[in-house]
Parts: C-alpha cells; sequence; structure tokens
C-alpha cells in the first residue's frame, strides 16, 4: 500500500508536519463539513460560523455550537488519531497541525499540537477576550455572558477571521522546514490552513495526502493514498517503524 520512498523518507525524516482535517474525525462519529452527512447540511457556513451571523442569532450559533459539544463530548478518538500520537513518539520533531476543532488529538494523546481553528470546548468573551471551558446556555436559554458583561462566544475562527498568529506562524515554518508532510482528512479548500501542503511541496518536502476521495490538492502532492485514515496510519506506522 506505501511506496518505497515514503516507507524510507518518513524513516530518515528528521522533522514530519500533520495538516489533519474533519476526516480524521469522522470514524469516530464526528460529521465532517462538507460530506453528505455534513454539518454544514444542516446549515450553511454563512448561517453560522461567521462573526455577523453570531451577533445577529447568538442563540442559533449558542445551540449550534452546544449541539455539536455535546456530540464531541460523546466520542472517542479512533486508531487513526491513536496512530499519530505513536508516530510523534518515532519521530525526532513531529508538529501535528490541525483545523479541527474537536480536540481528540489531545484526547489522544498527542503533545505538540497547533490548533488553527481554535477550540470548540473553550469560550471567550466578545468585549474583553477572557477565555473559558466551554458554556452550555443556562436552562432558561440565558445567552452565557462574561463577568464584565460581555457575550461569550466559542472560541473558534469563523470565516473571515484571522487565524491565532502564533498558531498560524508555526504551521507554516512548520511546512515550509520538515521532510515530510502528510495532508490528511481534509477536503484543502479552506484558507490560508489549505495553502499549507503546498508550501511543504514548494519547500522540497515529500507530500502525502491520505484521504477518503481525491481533492484539490491531489493532483499537486507526491502521492495521494485514498482510504481510511483510521486504518490507513495504523497500517503506516506499522509499514516504517515495525
Ligand atoms: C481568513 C472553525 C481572512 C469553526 C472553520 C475564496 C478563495 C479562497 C479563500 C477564501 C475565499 N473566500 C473566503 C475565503 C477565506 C475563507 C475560506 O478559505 N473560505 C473557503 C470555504 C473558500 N477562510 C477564512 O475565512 C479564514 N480566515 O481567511 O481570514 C482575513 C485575512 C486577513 C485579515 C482578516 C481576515 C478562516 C477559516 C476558518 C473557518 N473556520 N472552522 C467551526 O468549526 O465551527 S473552517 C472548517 O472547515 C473546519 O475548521 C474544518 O476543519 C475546515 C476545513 O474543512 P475540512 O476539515 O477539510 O473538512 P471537510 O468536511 O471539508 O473535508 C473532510 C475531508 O475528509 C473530505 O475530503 C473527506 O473525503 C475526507 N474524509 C472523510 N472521512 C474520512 C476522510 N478522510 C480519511 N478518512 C476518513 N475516514
Ligand atoms: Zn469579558
Amino acid at each position: 500500500m506505501f511506496s518505497e520512498r515514503l516507507i524510507q523518507e518518513l524513516k530518515m525524516a528528521q522533522k514530519v508536519a500533520i495538516l489533519t482535517g474533519a476526516g480524521i474525525s469522522a470514524e469516530s462519529g464526528v460529521p465532517t463539513f462538507r460530506g453528505e452527512e455534513g454539518l454544514w447540511k444542516k446549515y450553511r457556513p454563512e448561517e453560522l460560523a461567521n462573526f455577523n451571523a453570531f451577533i445577529q442569532n447568538p442563540k442559533l450559533v449558542w445551540e449550534w455550537y452546544d449541539y455539536r459539544r455535546k456530540l464531541i463530548s460523546e466520542v472517542m478518538p479512533n486508531p487513526g488519531h491513536a496512530a499519530l500520537t505513536e508516530m510523534e513518539s518515532l519521530v525526532p520533531t513531529f508538529d501535528l497541525i490541525t483545523q479541527n476543532v474537536d480536540g481528540l488529538h489531545r484526547k489522544a494523546g498527542s503533545q505538540n499540537i497547533i490548533e488553527l481553528h481554535g477550540n470548540i470546548l473553550q469560550s471567550r468573551c466578545v468585549d474583553c477576550g477572557v477565555k473559558s471551558d466551554a458554556l452550555v446556555m443556562s436552562q432558561d436559554d440565558e445567552l452565557p455572558h462574561c463577568s464584565c458583561g460581555g457575550l461569550m462566544r466559542p472560541d473558534v475562527v469563523w470565516y473571515g477571521e484571522t487565524l491565532p498568529e502564533e498558531a498560524i506562524h508555526a504551521a507554516f515554518q512548520s511546512a515550509r522546514t520538515c521532510d515530510v508532510f502528510l495532508s490528511i482528512g481534509t477536503s484543502a479548500v479552506v484558507h490560508p490552513a489549505a495553502s499549507l501542503p503546498i508550501v511543504a511541496k514548494e519547500a522540497g518536502a515529500l507530500v502525502v495526502e491520505i484521504n477518503k476521495e481525491s481533492t484539490v490538492i491531489s493532483h499537486l502532492v507526491d502521492e495521494s493514498i485514498l482510504g481510511l485514515s483510521g486504518e490507513i496510519l495504523p497500517e503506516l506506522v506499522k509499514a516504517v517503524w515495525d
């Protein structure tokens, strides 16, 4: 299933960078964004995952995030997450860059995680920015507020919002300096995250995509492995390091 080049390059790699998207959590039961069962199907991004929508209808947006947070609290990492945790212990420098906000890489024991789009289990104040653990709507549907009186919002990056400066800087630094870049479970349509595999390729890394279906970058990467990350990643770790 794996090319000799990928096996050798991973064996010798001093630095591996990983980009994950919603696909890696799909086998845990977390719906992806753009798949047939995708979360966006019920709602359109412009309706919910942007600041104006939140200000216009905070209750709807909070209900959607509470629904997703509840769903995420009931799921466990899958063998794909676990394989990345194991890979991290086998590679000198291992940067796990994720677009996911579900916290499953942390739950799986990964250490060095760069969360590009925030963390759905955290909230932050619209006014003073203070962060707090996830809040749910109080029983009487009162919207969660900060002690300063500001409205709390999910601590995620919405469309049109800039990504956390430190995270995006670290992610591009990693893409530019890694020996091997794996793009896993992402449709590679959301920028700036989607440009990371291209930056890695231009910098001379071996870039390999592991995805259930081909994507807009499949023709740009060195190798595109089609299949489920929960099956492929444990096999890859075995093929390289056993
Ligand atoms: C910014 C957090 C500007 C919230 C998310 C036109 C062209 C280019 C760019 C733009 C444009 N118009 C607007 C933009 C910018 C926009 C963007 O890229 N839009 C896209 C849609 C065109 N980007 C932004 O707005 C970003 N900010 O650019 O700021 C700016 C600049 C300067 C100053 C001020 C402002 C912010 C983007 C972040 C948005 N937030 N999420 C939340 O989650 O509620 S994005 C959302 O999409 C998630 O984070 C998700 O991770 C991300 C990407 O989706 P994927 O993870 O790839 O998931 P998807 O379902 O799409 O794909 C899953 C894949 O897995 C599929 O391919 C499937 O086949 C595969 N799969 C499924 N199962 C498996 C599997 N693979 C393997 N195994 C399996 N089992
Ligand atoms: Zn506040």
